[in-house]
């Protein structure tokens, strides 16, 4: 018999794989079967491919549990799902998958059932395949989230080992992170790091528009002229990390004070502006002029290096130069990937991805973390000071999650982490107000102290909250809990299949038992019942731009400043996300009352002992009605930030108005927020709050709605 075709490709890697972890020689195979050792070889080598009998004969003389498993793989036939490899970590709940899709399909095309048995078989089919496809990719990121100068850098680094140990003539002994670290502002974007080939290491940019990088030597321009000016307010500049990259590109670094009263020397930029009198449009184009971005076209740096201490310096060193803007070849930065060539994590089964945000300055109420969150491959991973975890920005992103009906995001893929520093951990007291006798004792009452603070938040005390002190604790504890995050959100769809695999059983059997089809039809009756009477949205109660106001009023207002000058589109204060969030805040408020009464409706079913041989098919429909619920919510954040934008970006007059009132004096920020709240509220824009409020029924009812009456049909 043929090998199934999947395999071929690997059979021979697969059988020496399986032939070393025995301890066995080719010539001990080759022996007990009586072929000769070179037959052996040239099969492991692929020059060979050998029949289905011959792989199983090799596996059973290698002998081990495992070599046996695989003589039963390689028989086994896959239909619907492509055959995994062997060693895939999710080979057997795939394996599970592929038979109960099978089995559906076969039970289909012999029976063809209609009414309830058709819809409830599609809506299982349709989990299986959402779960096998999530758990045939192995790719997975972790990303660190939080305030600035946190120490998510630091974290990173010590905790996946990317770490440049000292030279030994160097006065300091500690190792030396890749990514740059520093007193916070230091990380000027994003920061991917994956791993790649062997030995290669690389460091690929994706640079910021030309239009960006105008605007931001503008905003730059703006804030030396500002105080040029005399005024110090310091509404109008640019972040800390993009300032310093900016003065590198232009040459405009500030010299340091020398001596003991370390008098500062002349700021260059501020002799600058001198020069062009602070007229903004001349600085600016001096700036730019400057800066030569015409010359800056390189993106990409890759290198060999067999040993791992070189690769990690030479990467750090151009690390630090692009994150500090001192290349001469490189623009500035949108995105930065790193890449090494050994397992991050120290995890060769999976493909992981880290990724260090850009620090939070004000809000984590940002589009680029909340992608991170609605990612159902990704762990983010909540990085907060051990005095203060959880941290009020964190708990401000949490509450955020919770208002817009994300409760699932909580449980499932996020982890808080702790970073304790110096000695911390043992300065913690416990209720008699003694100090913490050890570093465990003061994390576990700080475990206990932030647990209560996340147990606020609903499946807040789902969140492991992990401990990381960057500079003394082992970094293998951190991996572990990090593995243990990833695997978790993996075990949640092998658990589906089983789920989706019982409920099927019971299906099929109650086409043939009257009993159980009495218990289906039961089920059916009272969900029609709940669908035809209590399923229409209630009316709209918070505006879409409420959280937005909320915001422009709390936020720096250098942010604020920026965001207007961006038409809306500031990456720390995204208007547009604003309000795809508070249309689904709203819709989450207005939808809550029907989702929990539904959920009761199947609770008390799954309780009832009539129904039990439905019992599968309603804890399906309870998962099946929830992720159509986070669907709908998902899809309203979009529909709200979508037509927002698509009116108000064009707005030129209102964002120059709001953009001007910065020279107005204090109250900037009420300015803004009022005019936005004023546009928001004008007569003019009630056929787009209709249209969003359109949407969002239409969206209830395809998502939510209509999946529930297909059931009942
Ligand atoms: N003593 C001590 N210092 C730490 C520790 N972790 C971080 N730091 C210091 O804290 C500062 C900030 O750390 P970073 O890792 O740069 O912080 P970040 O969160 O990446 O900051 P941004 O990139 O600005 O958002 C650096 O000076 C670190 O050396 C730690 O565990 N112990
Ligand atoms: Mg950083």
């Amino acid at each position: 018999m043929m090998l199934n075709q999947n395999i071929n490709d690997s059979i021979g890697n697969d059988i020496a794989r399986l032939r070393l972890t025995a301890g066995l020689k080719q010539s001990a195979i080759a022996e007990s079967l009586k072929i000769d050792a070179s037959r052996v070889s040239r099969i492991e080598t692929g020059e060979v491919i050998p029949e289905l009998e011959e792989v199983q004969q090799l596996a059973k003389a290698i002998g081990s549990p495992e070599a046996m498993d695989y003589a039963r793989y390689a028989a086994e036939h896959w239909n619907v799902i492509p055959k995994p490899p062997f060693w895939h970590p999710s080979r057997l709940a795939l394996r599970k998958a592929e038979q109960t899709l099978t089995e559906l399909a076969n039970f289909l095309e012999k029976h063809n059932p209609d009414g309830y048995a058709k819809a409830q078989f599609e809506m299982h089919r349709e989990s299986l395949l959402k779960s096998t496809s999530y758990l045939e990719s192995l790719f997975h990121s972790i990303a660190f989230v939080g305030d600035i100068g946190v120490g998510k850098s630091t974290a990173i680094c010590a905790g996946s080992d990317l770490l440049v140990e000292p030279d030994k003539t160097a006065k300091k002994t500690a190792p030396k992170a890749v990514l740059e670290t520093g007193g916070g502002g230091t990380t000027l974007c994003e920061v991917h790091i994956h791993s790649e080939t062997v030995d290669v290491y690389g460091l690929i940019v994706q640079p910021n528009s030309e239009t960006e990088v105008f605007r931001l030597v503008n905003d730059f321009c703006a804030a030396l002229v500002d105080r040029h000016n005399g005024l110090t307010e310091g509404v109008r500049g640019v972040s800390q990390e993009v300032n310093r990259a900016i003065r590198n590109m232009a040459g405009l670094v500030r010299p340091q004070g020398k001596g003991e009263t370390k008098t500062s020397p002349p700021d260059p930029a501020m002799e600058l502006v001198k020069q062009c009198e602070g007229n903004l449009p001349e600085v600016a184009a001096e700036v730019l002029a400057r800066i030569k971005l015409g010359l800056r076209t390189q993106c990409e740096f890759r290198f060999q290096e067999s040993d791992r201490q070189a690769g990690l310096k030479k990467l750090q060193q151009i690390f630090a130069e692009v994150n500090r803007g001192q290349r001469a070849d490189v623009s500035l930065p949108r995105r930065i990937d790193l890449i090494v060539p050994f397992p991050l994590l120290g995890k060769r089964s999976h493909q992981l991805r880290i990724v260090d945000t850009k620090g939070v300055d004000g809000t984590a109420i940002r589009p680029d973390i909340r992608a991170h969150l609605d990612d159902s491959r990704t762990l983010t991973v909540l990085c907060s000071r051990y005095n203060d975890a959880p941290c009020t920005t964190m708990q401000g992103l949490l509450e955020h999650l919770v208002n817009t009906g994300a409760e699932n995001i909580i449980s499932e893929r996020v982890a808080m982490l702790v970073l304790p520093r110096q000695n911390e951990a043992l300065a913690m007291k416990d209720d008699s107000g003694m100090n913490a006798d050890t570093i465990e004792e003061g994390y576990r009452l700080k475990r206990e102290q932030a647990g209560s603070k996340m147990a606020q938040f609903k499946d807040g005390d789902k969140v492991p909250i992990l401990f990381f002190n960057s500079m003394d604790d082992d970094r293998s504890g951190l991996s572990k809990s990090l593995i243990e995050g990833v695997q978790k959100m993996r075990n949640g769809q092998v658990e589906r299949i089983s789920q989706v695999y019982s409920a099927v059983r019971e299906l099929i059997k109650s086409l043939g038992e009257t009993k159980s089809k009495a218990a289906h039809t039961e089920v059916i009756r009272r969900l029609k019942q709940f669908v035809n009477k209590q399923c229409k949205l209630p009316e709209r109660t918070q505006k879409p731009h409420q959280r937005l106001i909320e915001a422009l009023q709390l936020l720096h207002p250098r942010t604020v400043w920026a965001t207007t000058r961006r038409n809306g589109t500031w990456s720390g204060l995204d208007v547009y996300h604003f309000l795809g969030v508070g249309t689904a805040t709203d819709a989450q408020a207005r939808s809550q009352t029907i989702f929990s009464g539904l959920d009761g409706v199947l609770a008390d079913m799954s309780n009832d002992e009539q129904l039990a041989p439905a019992v599968e098919f309603v804890s399906e429909l309870r998962k099946n009605v929830s992720s159509w619920r986070e669907t709908f919510l998902s899809e309203a954040t979009t529909v709200g930030r979508e037509l927002f934008r698509a009116r108000l970006f064009e707005h030129e007059h209102l964002w120059t108005t709001c953009a001007d009132f910065w020279g107005d004096g204090p109250g900037f920020r009420n300015a803004v927020a009022n005019e936005l709240r004023l546009w928001c509220e004008d007569s003019k824009q009630a056929d787009l709050l209709e249209t969003v409020e359109k949407r969002v029924i239409t969206l209830w009812d395809e998502a939510f709605v209509e999946p529930l009456r297909k059931l009942c049909a």
